[in-house]
């Protein structure tokens, strides 16, 4: 398979500048006319042919300006259509194809889900449909003529506003005409039909143009897209009021469907979504799909900006739209929800995904240079991490210039398709700052461990700090350079008194900027020994050492005003214990006692205020993070018994309090998805789970109560999760009947499907095969095989990192089978395998074992190839 390189971009030696499509839809046989009004790219070469991708296409005929081609004016294959001989002028070209969206099973391209049709286009999905210059930087005006059967597809859908219907006498049939005045890139386009229901509201923008915003869903689930047209409608007022940015078409489409890919996809005025993400009720969302739902909504909308009218020159600039616009989406949650909780989510996440990522063997650089299958970099590098740089050019260019910036980069390059320089060009600009260094950012992959060592001098009233930082060797990047480092910090009194120390490295917004090997800032005027607070709000995506002991930590959790590093204090105090206990150390039963006191009298201060922030001050780091943090000859077994003990320590030692929380954290009114009222179950339930943790039975008999009376979905399932805990009869029992409750409710079986794939109990690899025979389970269905598989290669350390192999080979068995239908999903299920070089010997052998019955399979998709042969460099 060849590699792209971002070195060989070259512009495009044709554009398109219109399209009009006609498209026929047959569950089988669907017809699709294309015709591309097209020219020789100025910029492009004056000697190329003409060269258009397609993928499994069947073509029937080709004309150019309406002269019918003979076959030995062209050379077409399922794969592409090319013409040697293409005019130096601007001319028509006509291309008919057929394609089969039933067989579609790779949910790219045009295909069918739950008896609808509807498209995939990002990245190389729209060369499915018809053969086209299918890459981002051919932008063109689409006009799109749908046509189906009516009893089949009443709803007929396209992208930008509708301009025309009708019936076609006689035939059964209808159709409807959409027209996008918006030059668009092909990855862009959509359509949809089928029998829909609708929910609607007019949205009346800030220069006073209406809007008809619609969510299509199932029909009879209307209702349960309420929260999302609600999200939708803020969505939309927060990027006028914070980016200035306004909605240009007169409507706004969503469509949830329940076969996809993905979470959701931009398309022009059209987005389509995963039913995942917009369907909710408190009978069948958690308060965690709620705030999911408000994210996503609030991604796909803001794409309109960021993304779609300005688009990316390659994919390799891929970060310019996402990075970009999960920074967008994270501001707005923070926003309309609690800024400090949100962050520290964020930042699990972060952890959890982009830094394993990055000491991986998948790690590459945020823009990466090559690749072999595009679809294997929507990754949590790009995204999130790519989130996070536009997070520190805030933080260092301050809020201001970040808006004026955001303003220029609008103003520039509106309509056109961007890269990565153009973007920093425009705060380049606006602060007159250099920002070379800092774009390593994009280049550079791994996390930099940054060392800090504080130097108090009472005498001359002074504390120093040095920094020094490097970056591991990851794949291909076997040298790194320094990079260019925020450090947002304070001091702390050890009584919580402001201390008015000063020093002149660090800015008027409180940032020190770290940019070379090594550096050291001293701060005057500092009356008495301070604990410093690092990296607050989690400044930059590095890893920190700084040897404070676990009292020094304990005061920054009593006393640092900022909320984040209040809670990675008491985190890095866990991780310590856990760590050390992990790793076989000798860890006194006292010392964990004494944390757990201290954590206790800290959830109690912030339970009454912020009782979700409590929540999280009282959750241990994971089985997955303690293994990150052990980083090599990981023992899965090991870190589960220690973490478990140290739950049930927890939960004896603050047995009161969490009682009390339990207690008096109940709903105050109705259910409502809003932060505050999420944030009081996620304390009780939190509680609730320290409590089992301690006293089995009385857990039982708590989470038992609790699942009978619950009100809504995220007690019932929190209730469910600890009783997952408890091995038995009554486990069993409530497994069962909530099977039974919802078994046809799709979205529920898939929660339930997880809770069990992530029982850490011998018997969950059986219990899992099983599973897999329930009628609601499909192999064909990335929803369902991500809740029951994904979760169990993904979030049960024990159980797939099985000491006998046996979760690697079954993994490596389910890869192989969903590879031969959806090659995207068999990719991003193999990324499991991405910790295996940190087990312990016997397991690593196993996991390379398991990866190498994959990698001599003939016939890989280039999803599967490309993943395998670098999960093995
Ligand atoms: N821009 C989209 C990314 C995407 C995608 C979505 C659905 C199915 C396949 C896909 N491939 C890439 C989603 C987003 O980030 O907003
Ligand atoms: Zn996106």
């Amino acid at each position: 398979n060849p590699i792209v390189r971002l070195e060989d971009y070259r512009p495009s030696d044709f554009l398109i500048d219109s399209v009009e499509l006609d498209v026929k839809l047959h569950p089988t046989e669907t017809r699709v006319v294309a015709t591309l009004a097209m020219r020789p790219n100025p910029e492009g070469r004056s000697d190329a042919p003409l060269a258009l991708d397609g993928d499994e296409l069947k073509l029937k005929t080709v004309a150019l300006n309406g002269r019918t081609l003979a076959d030995e004016e062209f050379e077409a294959s399922p794969q592409s259509l090319t013409i040697a001989q293409a005019p130096r002028q601007p001319f028509t070209l006509t291309i008919e194809t057929e394609i089969n969206p039933t067989a579609n099973t790779k949910l790219m391209g045009l295909y069918r889900s739950g008896g609808n049709y509807c498209t995939q286009c990002e990245a190389e999905g729209f060369r499915r449909i018809t053969y086209f210059l299918d890459r981002p930087d051919v932008l063109s005006v689409y006009t799109t003529r749908i046509e189906a059967e009516r009893g089949d597809a009443p709803v007929l859908l396209g992208n930008g506003n509708p301009i025309e219907s009708g019936s076609i006498e006689g035939s059964g049939r209808h159709y409807a005409i959409w027209h996008d005045p918006h030059p668009k890139p092909s990855y862009l386009f959509a359509l949809v039909g089928g029998r829909l229901g609708r929910i609607a509201k007019t949205f009346a923008t800030m220069s006073g143009r209406a809007v008809e915003l619609a969510i299509y869903v199932e029909p009879g689930k209307e209702n349960r897209a309420d929260y999302a047209l609600d999200a939708l409608e803020r969505s939309m007022r927060w990027d006028e009021r914070v980016f200035g940015r306004e909605y240009d078409l007169d409507v706004f489409n969503i469509v949830a469907v329940s076969d996809f890919n993905m979470g959701a996809m931009e398309n022009k005025g059209l987005n389509i979504f995963n039913d995942k993400y917009v369907l909710a009720s408190p009978e069948t969302a958690t308060d965690m799909d709620y705030a999911h739902i408000e994210a996503i909504i609030a991604h796909e909308y803001f794409h309109n900006w960021t993304g779609n009218r300005v688009t990316c020159r390659d994919w390799f600039q891929l970060c310019l739209k996402e990075g970009l616009t999960v920074f967008r989406d994270q501001e707005f949650s923070s926003d309309e929800r609690s800024r400090s909780v949100h962050r520290i989510a964020e930042v699990k996440t972060l952890r959890a995904r982009q830094f394993l990522e990055d000491s991986g063997p998948l790690a590459h650089p945020v823009r990466p240079t090559q690749y072999r299958e595009i679809n294997n970099f929507y990754t949590a590098t790009v995204y999130e991490k790519g989130a996070e740089i536009v997070r520190m050019l805030k933080t260092i260019i301050g809020e201001e210039d970040f808006r004026r910036g955001m303003d220029l980069y609008f103003e520039r390059c509106d309509g056109t398709a961007a890269t990565v320089e153009d973007f920093l060009k425009a705060f380049a600009d606006v602060t007159g700052r250099n920002l070379s260094h800092f774009a390593r950012w994009y280049e550079q992959s791994g996390t930099p461990r940054v060392k800090v060592k504080g130097q108090y001098d009472s005498g001359a009233q002074t504390y120093r700090l040095d920094f020094a930082q490097s970056t591991p060797a990851t794949p291909g990047q076997p040298r790194k350079d320094a990079m260019a480092i925020p450090v947002a910090l304070g001091l702390v009194a050890h009584d919580g008194l402001p201390l008015n120390a000063t020093c002149e490295r660090v800015d008027e917004r409180g940032v020190f900027l770290f940019d070379r090997p090594e550096d050291g800032i001293t701060f005057t005027g500092v009356t008495s020994l301070p604990v410093p607070s690092l990296f607050r709000g989690f400044s930059a995506p590095v890893k920190v050492s700084l040897d404070l002991p676990n009292e020094e930590l304990l005061v920054l959790l009593r006393h640092d005003t900022d909320a984040f590093n209040r809670w990675q204090a008491a985190q890095t105090v866990a991780m310590r214990l856990l760590a050390a206990r992990s790793n076989g150390a000798d860890v006194a039963d006292a010392e964990i006692d004494a944390f757990s006191a201290a954590l206790a009298s800290f959830m109690e201060r912030d339970a009454q205020e912020d009782p979700a922030f409590a929540a999280l001050v009282g959750t241990l780091p994971s089985e997955a993070d303690i293994a990150q943090e052990i980083g090599q000859n990981v023992d899965p077994d090991a870190i589960h018994r220690a973490r478990s003990e140290m739950r049930r320590r927890i939960g004896l030692s603050c047995a009161r309090h969490l009682r009390r929380f339990y207690e008096s954290m109940t709903d105050l009114g109705p259910y409502s998805p809003d932060a505050a009222s999420a944030g009081r179950r996620s304390l009780r339930n939190a509680s609730l789970d320290l409590l089992a943790a301690a006293d089995p039975s009385a857990g039982e008999a708590l989470a038992v109560r609790q699942l009978e009376s619950a009100s809504n979905m995220t007690d019932r399932l929190a209730s469910l999760s600890v009783l997952t805990t408890l091995p038995g009869a009554v486990r069993e029992e409530a497994v069962a009947r909530f099977g039974e409750r919802y078994r046809s409710e799709p979205l529920v079986l898939d929660k339930w499907f997880t809770l069990q794939a992530t029982i850490p109990e011998d018997g969950t690899l059986e219990r899992v095969k099983g599973l897999m025979q329930h009628p609601a389970f499909s192999i064909a269905n990335p929803n369902r095989v991500r809740a029951l598989i994904g979760s169990f290669a993904m979030l049960n350390q024990v159980q797939f990192n099985r000491a006998d192999g046996a979760g690697y080979r079954f993994l490596a068995s389910i890869v192989l089978r969903t590879d031969e239908l959806n090659p995207q999903l068999a990719a991003r299920l193999l990324t499991a395998f991405g910790t295996w070089r940190m087990m312990e010997s016997a397991r690593r052998s196993h996991a390379e074992e398991a990866l190498r019955s994959i990698a001599q399979k003939p016939n890989l998709s280039r999803d599967v190839g490309d993943i395998v042969s670098r999960s093995l460099e």
